[in-house]
Formats: structure tokens, C-alpha cells, sequence
């Protein structure tokens, strides 16, 4: 048999890649159903050599659709995705708007899987991508030596931000190239040949809604409210992978041999730590465009004696949203 999907923001950076995934991946698809807003209605988008014509969401009745994937944002999420539960879907959904309620389970296929069975609202949320690549690498770590305390720094590329960010860059480069003035719209500042430390909005902490996604989002899926994150989150002109400096402490000493082997054989993941021959991962070299989450930089941090310190990428568009999102429609597909 097979399953009737919909895709909501079917037009975004992210709904994009859901929709190439789905097809790399072989999803099986009886009718595919592409979502959008009112502007986009009536496109036409090639999926697996087929033209789909673009639907308005507002007009779209949800009835016989088994998976809804989500990625428009959280206030589209907020209104229609109970509506297509409510039809009988189950929502996958990639905002921020229902992954910290309890009755929402928030998996990543690697690491918490079976979290996915229970979901009373019908309605599983898909982590933010810089949690996600952070748990892929971090998750056998924890359950190995048990992680204290993380304390970590993005770069994060401008895809994560949406499309009109990533024309942002790209406009801004070429209008710097040319001896000519880089307008900001997306962002406060300038982001070609800068580095902006502010994600998302400012809380009443002084962190940005961005950092404590990545505390809240790390110890509800590792299921661990006593692990600590410090976090500073930065936007870095690069289009397509997000790059972590991660700096742990465990429970237990883990030493750097010791974490290299466990993290070579774990799931979803790709070591390549051989700094000297020049082997790290790098977004552009390694991430973008692929599935796995690369670790590289395994050290032991010489400040802590338990102490390990390591930098993680990936592609935020795939692992980080699209990827992670098919693979949760192929859990609750799979469960028959
Ligand atoms: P549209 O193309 O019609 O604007 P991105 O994050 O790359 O900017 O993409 C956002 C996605 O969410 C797009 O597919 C966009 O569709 C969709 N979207 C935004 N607002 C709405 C809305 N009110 N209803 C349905 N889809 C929406
Ligand atoms: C970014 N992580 O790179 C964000 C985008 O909570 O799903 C995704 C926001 C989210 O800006």
C-alpha cells in the first residue's frame, strides 16, 4: 500500500528538500499533495519526473492525507497542522510551535525513535537543526560517560534563516564586489564577509531564542533535564551546512580515543579527524548537499580533566529538517 503525503511550504528552502528526500528515498507515495500560500498557488514543481500543481493551503480540504510534513513556519504549523491531525494525519512538523508542549514527542530518527509511538495530538516535532546535528554526535556520548555540561558555538549558514536570506547574501556579495552598497533587509546587519552573533530574537536572559532552543531541545530529547548548555549562536556567510564548536563535560572521563572509536560506530554519523592531512569536515567540503552529521577535531580539552572538545557539521536543510522529517515519516509509516 501506499501513503498520502502532503507537504506544507512545499515552496520554501526546506519543503524543497522535503520533496527531493521523499524521492531519493523512495517514499511510497500514493498522492502527493503540495502546500503552499496564496502567492504560490498554481506553480508547478517537477517531483520525481511528474509536474505537481502548488495548492493554497487555506483552500486545501486535509481528508485522506496519512502524513503531513510541515515546514512554513510556526504560526501555519499552529493553526493548521491540529487541523490535519484532526483529519486523521499525522503531522511531522518542523516549526518551533509544538516541540516543547508534553504531549508532543520531538525525535531524532538516530537517537530517540521510539519517542515518535506516543503522540496523543497526532503530532511529532522535528528538532531545530543546530539541536539536531548536536544530538546525532552527542547522544552516544551521553549514554557511554553521561554529559554534565555543554558548552557550545555555532556558525551557522544563512539557509537556516529561509530563502530571501540566502538571496541576501548573495546580493550583498555581489554588491560589495562591485564597489557598491550592501542593502540589509533580512538580517540587522550585513552578513557578506561578516559574522553576526544573534539567531532568532533576545530573551530576557540575554540569550537569543536560537541558544535556548538548543537547551531546551537537548534535554528533552536525551531525556536529561540535570545537563547544562551554554550556548552562542552565529550567522556566518555560508549558504548550506551549520558547524558546531562543542566542548563537553561528562560524568565520566572519556578520553578522546576512546570518544573517536564510539563515534565511528554510531548511526547517522561520519568521523573524519585527521587534522593533520588535512581532515576535517568543513560545510562546503563535506556537509552540504549530504545526509550524515561529520565529526571531526576530537580532543581532549586540556583546561578539564574530563574535558573533550569537538566540531560537528551538517547540512541544516537535509539532516537538520528535510532529511530527519522523511526518516520520522518512515518510522510511522513502518509501524503498519
Ligand atoms: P509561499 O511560497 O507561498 O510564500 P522559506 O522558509 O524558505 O521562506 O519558506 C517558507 C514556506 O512556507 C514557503 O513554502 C511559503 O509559501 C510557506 N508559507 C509561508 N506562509 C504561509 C501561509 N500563510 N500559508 C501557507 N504556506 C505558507
Ligand atoms: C536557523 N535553526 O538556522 C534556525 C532555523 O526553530 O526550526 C530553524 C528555526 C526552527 O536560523
Amino acid at each position: 500500500t501506499s501513503c498520502n503525503v502532503a507537504v506544507v511550504g512545499a515552496t520554501g528552502a526546506v519543503g524543497e528538500t522535503m520533496l527531493k528526500v521523499l524521492a531519493e528515498r523512495k517514499f511510497p507515495i500514493g498522492q502527493l499533495h503540495v502546500l503552499a500560500s496564496e502567492r504560490s498557488a498554481g506553480e508547478k514543481i517537477q517531483f520525481d519526473g511528474k509536474t505537481i500543481v502548488v495548492q493554497d493551503l487555506a483552500k486545501f480540504d486535509p481528508s485522506g492525507v496519512d502524513i503531513a510534513l510541515f515546514s512554513a513556519g510556526g504560526s501555519v504549523s499552529k493553526e493548521y497542522a491540529p487541523k490535519f491531525a484532526a483529519a486523521g494525519a499525522v503531522v511531522i512538523d518542523n516549526s518551533s510551535a509544538f516541540r516543547y508542549q508534553d504531549d508532543v514527542p520531538l525525535v531524532v530518527s538516530e537517537v530517540n525513535p521510539e519517542a515518535a509511538k506516543r503522540r496523543p495530538l497526532g503530532i511529532i516535532a522535528n528538532p531545530n537543526c543546530s539541536t539536531m546535528q548536536l544530538m546525532v554526535a552527542l547522544a552516544p556520548i551521553h549514554r557511554k560517560a553521561k554529559l554534565e555540561r555543554i558548552n557550545i558555538a555555532t556558525y551557522q549558514s544563512v539557509s537556516g534563516t529561509g530563502k530571501r536570506a540566502m538571496e541576501e547574501l548573495g546580493k550583498q556579495t555581489a554588491a560589495l564586489l562591485n564597489f557598491q552598497e550592501a542593502k540589509a533587509e533580512v538580517y540587522p546587519v550585513q552578513i557578506a564577509f561578516n559574522v553576526i552573533p544573534h539567531g532568532g530574537d533576545f530573551t530576557d536572559n540575554g540569550y537569543t531564542t536560537e541558544e535556548m532552543k538548543l537547551v531546551w531541545e537537548t534535554r528533552k530529547i536525551l531525556g536529561d533535564d540535570s545537563i547544562g548548555v551554554n550556548a552562542t549562536v552565529v550567522r556566518v556567510p555560508v549558504f548550506y551546512g551549520h558547524s558546531e564548536a562543542v566542548h563537553i563535560e561528562t560524568r565520566d572521563k572519556l578520553s578522546a580515543v576512546d570518544a573517536r572509536a564510539l563515534l565511528e560506530q554510531a548511526p547517522g554519523l561520519v568521523v573524519v579527524d585527521d587534522p593533520v592531512g588535512g581532515g576535517y569536515p568543513t560545510p562546503v567540503t563535506h556537509a552540504s548537499g549530504r545526509d550524515p552529521v561529520f565529526v571531526g577535531r576530537i580532543r581532549d580539552d586540556i583546561s578539564h580533566p574530563r574535558g573533550l572538545s569537538l566540531w560537528v557539521v551538517s547540512d541544516n536543510i537535509r539532516k537538520g529538517a528535510a532529511t530527519n522529517a522523511v526518516q520520522l515519516a518512515e518510522l510511522v509509516w513502518n509501524e503498519g
